[in-house]
């Protein structure tokens, strides 16, 4: 009897995480303030499902009436933990390791708005560096869980929902292997230049169960990742390196 590779493998799978708390304009939010947040820090592995806006059923997430003033041109901070009461040092297991994505969607009102449907803009991407091996949720692990997302400043004033994503590929050889995490922060931008209308997809629908970003053996990882989901170029990323 050998008990303990049994054991020594459920952490890795039950170390899950949750975009916990947001900063922005020099002040750094409460757990929970403004976001959808859930109680369970599990994945999303249905591309399909209207879950993969702004997170669901089986995680049960709470609605906030809260809405956080943002100004355009600015950089905010999406923080993740792997609990709701998880400290800096727990941001999510190091063996999930894939792509960071920020998305927005103008909404009428973002305490209510459901994030189904059209309307979303990727605004900040990191996925691997092949020189260094590193992926951008290493560098989420590693920056104390602090995703920095700059915050267009083309955009038009108003309500968004800023959705932060992480994805972790450790099982991702089969189909709907991969682990999809986010959760959606609701924002009132202002300060904006309103210069762009960027092209906007549908979540769920901009990404496909066999995305070569989604569908792939990372061990081991070879040559350069393809991070799923159109990004419009004209609203520039924030690389994080
Ligand atoms: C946003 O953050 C990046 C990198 O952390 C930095 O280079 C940039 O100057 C920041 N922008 C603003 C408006 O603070
Ligand atoms: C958004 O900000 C504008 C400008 O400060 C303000 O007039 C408006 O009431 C705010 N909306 C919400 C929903 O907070
Ligand atoms: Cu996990």
């Amino acid at each position: 009897m050998r008990p303990a590779l049994l054991i020594c493998a459920v952490p890795l799978a039950a170390a899950h995480t949750i975009f916990v708390q947001l900063a922005a304009g020099g002040k750094t939010y409460d757990v929970q303030y403004a976001i959808r947040d859930p109680s369970y820090d599990g994945p999303q592995t249905d591309v399909t499902s209207n879950n993969l806006a702004c997170n669901g059923p089986p995680n049960p997430t709470q609605p906030s009436a809260k809405i956080i003033d943002v100004t355009a041109g600015s950089n905010v901070t999406a923080i993740w933990r792997h609990t709701l009461t998880s400290g800096a040092n727990d941001v999510m297991d190091a063996g999930h390791k894939g792509p960071v994505m920020a998305y927005m969607r103008k909404v009428t009102d973002a305490t209510k708005d459901t994030g189904v449907g059209g309307g979303w803009f990727k605004i900040m991407e990191q996925g691997y560096n092949s020189k260094t091996s590193i992926w951008g949720t290493d560098m989420v692990i590693n920056n104390a869980g602090k995703q920095v997302i700059t915050i267009p400043d083309c955009l038009e004033d108003g309500q968004y929902l800023l959705r932060a994503e992480m994805i972790a590929l450790h099982g991702a050889r089969s189909v709907n292997g991969a682990q999809l995490y986010m959760e959606c922060a609701q924002i009132n931008v202002t300060g904006g230049k309103g210069a762009q209308n960027p092209a906007t997809y549908s979540i769920p629908g901009i990404y496909k169960s066999t995305d070569p970003g989604l569908l792939i053996n990372i061990y081991p990882m070879k040559g350069e990742y393809t991070i799923p989901g159109t990004f419009v170029q004209s609203l520039q990323a924030l690389p994080m390196d």
